[in-house]
């Protein structure tokens, strides 16, 4: 009987793979990183705590990179603010806990933290911020996140930073 069942169901188990493994292909290419001129780029923090792009190459060649956050909601920053926070991908979890047993006067960050690399102020609505930062605080090959701080978005509203290879 059990051996039947396996025989069965392993083509339905490939065939369901391989659907997976198709599924998969255009989530990819959504997720390429975006497209960086001028050392600069432009992130929305958008309704559904998502950040748009969600990948960030910083190309090798640039010494200060520019970071516009725009908060693309209507919320004011009390209701579901946005901000850009980047640590290594290694730290995140415990800057975001740290953050969040700081409170809310600092922006749900610890102050003066070592781990944050980068960050703008919490933004309400319709508001811009602008954030620039030395590359030689990047290392090519390590992984980076950022972040919205705020209660209930930091564990999902999140998007992966790199600096490429020279
Ligand atoms: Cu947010």
């Amino acid at each position: 009987m059990t051996s039947r069942f396996t025989l069965l169901a392993l083509p339905l188990l490939l065939a369901a793979g391989a659907a997976q493994a198709h599924d998969h292909a255009p989530a990819a290419a959504d997720d390429a990183p975006a497209v960086v001129r001028d050392c600069a780029v432009d992130v929305q923090g958008q309704p559904g705590k998502k950040f748009s792009p969600s990948r960030i190459e910083i190309p090798a060649t640039c010494q200060n990179f520019t970071v516009r956050l725009i908060h693309t909601g209507k919320n004011s920053k009390e209701k579901a603010g946005h901000n850009w926070v980047l640590t290594t991908t290694a730290d995140i979890d415990r800057v975001m806990l740290d953050g969040m047993a700081a409170g809310p006067q600092g922006d749900w960050l610890v102050p003066n933290d070592a781990r944050i690399l980068a960050k703008t102020p919490m933004l309400g609505g319709g508001e811009t911020a602008t954030v620039t930062f030395p590359v030689s605080r990047l290392k090519a090959g390590e992984s980076y996140t950022y972040y919205c701080s705020f209660p209930a978005h930091a564990e999902m509203m999140r998007g992966t930073l790199t600096l490429a290879a020279k």
